[in-house]
């Protein structure tokens, strides 16, 4: 065993570049070539490969380092066989014989273009072609960015595109000023030094050293991202932060990167950034501008939401006790997704009020009576359905969606239910409600109900609906807030009734009394609109002749 220093080799023209990730610790077993830190300059960012394996005995660099040629990036345990010093930090030539990783990352200096190359023509007015420069060792470089269109007003050293190897990014600025009148690449092109990048027309004045003349010192990767000036600002197209292995793991995973917020120093997006992204997505917390681009138009106007939310507590449980883990049913997965949209994006209240339906229930249960030999029993749901009907035409911003700034206030009554299945909970809608009677709608409600059970229902069982009711009737507590079901506006909970004492003015009277819990969106209804929802369903239901009002 042998201990090696493993130090930054020739970064070319970069004076200091900063250490913004650091991809390995004390213990990790490397390869040869394996990324050990990532550094960063204005322009460009890269992996430093190591050019041993073993085993990483003690970090020399942190995070926020400033770092060049020849820093101690760490020490490493190597086999002895494998135990080849590192070259000392190394002149552009001697560059070209360090190890093949390093040169790989950083390529050996060959030419100094302190920008894209310019055809010679590029002196005088006109068509001025704008190639890729001598960028080091790199071959089959891929274009990740373009960040110019055609009609642009290009400055000298702007960048005009983002190319990326395995190991590096950067940014390729442009050799003259002048008005871009042609791109001769596209994103996902792979390019080579010499290729047409642009052509450009107008004031043509190619910056200092611009043409590609080979020069015996100063890299060409270092060159070529970074411009002449330090001072020259970041495009405002300019590449979201982040290093090469993360960009990479970003493209597999198919985040766009731009829509990450990135968490680390100064905002760079790291590993996690993306896991987070990838995991609010997945869960439905939010959406990628994409996907909100493509789905039906949001219940008002905007994206996702965009919550900055801690990412999900990880929690091996087996430390606490035995567990057992089932795979979430289909519809479970379904549902779960949309309640969560809808739990996160709607501002819900829920007023919760009851309503006297002693006198209702008599009727019903003496209407099954009378027909106890019809196979439709009446349910207090189907009273309530027809109830939540009259209602919603007297308050049609019940009745109605959001699109955008707009109200959609619809003229037809689709009422739906929630049914729980074995499988988890579906909606199914009972469509004309306002046209159809209570025994119609029991009988409706008795076939999709079924039809829920046993999984059969249809996507259009299921849609239309203008306005939901969740019922627990049939089995028991007093209030609750249901979920508004997107793109509806409100809800109606309703709980089991129970006898209560209710006072008349003189004396309490037994009465059976029907929880009520509306929830409602509040960009639509306000809190007054809601109890005169409530108190008008309760006054129907108490008395139900005035539906026919
Ligand atoms: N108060 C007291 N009793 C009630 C009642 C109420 N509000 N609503 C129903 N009941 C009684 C019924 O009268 C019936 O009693 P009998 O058998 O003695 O006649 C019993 O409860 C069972 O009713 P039901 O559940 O079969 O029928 P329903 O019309 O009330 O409901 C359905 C049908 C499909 C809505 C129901 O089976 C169901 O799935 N409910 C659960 C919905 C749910 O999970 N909601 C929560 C969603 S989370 O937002």
């Amino acid at each position: 065993m042998a201990l090696v220093d493993i130090q930054v080799p020739d970064i070319g023209d970069f004076d200091e570049v900063t250490v913004i990730e650091l991809l390995v610790k004390p213990g990790d077993t490397v390869k040869a070539e394996q990324s050990l830190i990532t550094v960063e300059s204005d322009k460009a960012s890269m992996e430093i490969p190591s050019s041993h394996a073993g085993v990483v005995k003690e970090l020399k660099v942190k995070l926020d380092d400033k770092v060049k040629r020849g820093s101690l990036v760490l020490t490493l345990e190597v086999a002895g066989a494998e135990a080849i010093p590192v070259p000392a930090p190394a002149p552009a030539a001697a560059a070209q014989q360090a190890p093949a990783a390093a040169a790989q990352a950083l390529p050996a200096s060959q030419s100094t273009p302190a920008s894209a190359a310019t055809a010679p023509a590029a002196a005088a007015s006109g068509p001025i072609e704008v190639r890729v420069p001598n960028i080091g060792d790199f071959k089959d470089v891929a274009v990740i960015e373009v960040l110019v269109k055609v009609g642009d007003s290009i400055k000298a050293e702007q960048s005009l595109v983002t190319v990326e190897s395995d190991k590096a990014s950067m940014e390729i600025p442009s050799s003259a000023a002048g008005v871009l009148k042609e791109l001769k690449v596209k994103l996902g092109d792979i390019v080579n030094i010499g290729d047409l990048l642009a052509i450009l027309e107008g004031s043509a004045a190619p910056v200092a050293a611009t043409a590609a003349a080979p020069a015996a010192s100063a890299p060409a990767v270092a060159t070529a991202a970074m411009p002449a000036h330090e001072s020259t600002a970041l495009p405002q197209t300019a590449l979201p932060h982040a290093s090469p292995s993360v960009r990479k793991f970003a493209r597999e995973l198919g985040v766009p990167l731009a829509e990450v917020k990135g968490r680390g120093p100064k905002g760079r997006i790291t590993l996690d950034d993306i896991q987070a992204f990838t995991q609010a997505v997945m869960t439905g917390s939010t959406r990628t501008q994409a996907q909100a681009a493509k789905a039906p138009a949001p219940s008002v106007g905007g994206g996702g939401a965009g919550l900055d939310l801690l990412p999900w507590p990880k929690v091996d449980f087996t430390r606490f006790g035995p567990v057992e883990r089932q795979d979430l049913p289909r519809i479970k997965k379904i549902s779960a997704a949309n309640l969560h949209r809808n739990w996160v994006m709607i501002p819900h209240v829920c007023n919760h009020d009851d309503a006297d339906i002693t006198d209702l229930e008599a009727f019903r249960v003496q209407m099954n009576k009378e027909n106890e030999k019809a196979a439709i029993k009446i349910t207090m749901l189907a009273f309530l359905i027809k109830a939540s009907v009259a209602a919603l035409k007297k308050f049609p911003q019940f009745n109605a969606s959001l699109d955008g700034d707009q109200l959609v206030l619809k003229q037809y009554y689709h009422v739906a239910f929630a049914a729980d299945t074995p499988n988890g909970l579906v909606v199914p809608v009972i469509k004309d409600a306002d046209k159809k009677g209570i025994v119609q709608i029991s009988q409706e409600m008795g076939e999709l109900a079924k039809k829920a059970r046993d999984g059969k229902l249809s996507p259009a069982d299921m849609s239309g609906a203008c306005f939901t009711i969740s019922s627990l009737g049939g089995i028991g507590g007093r209030y609750f807030t249901p979920i508004i079901n997107a793109p509806e506006v409100a809800i109606l909970g309703v709980c089991k009734s129970q006898m209560e004492p209710v006072w008349d003015g003189k004396t309490f009277q037994p009465r059976l009394m029907l929880p009520l819990s509306l929830s409602w969106d509040h960009r639509v209804i306000d809190g007054a609109a809601a109890a005169r929802f409530n108190a008008y369903l309760g006054q129907i239901l108490a008395d139900f002749r005035r539906v026919l009002l």
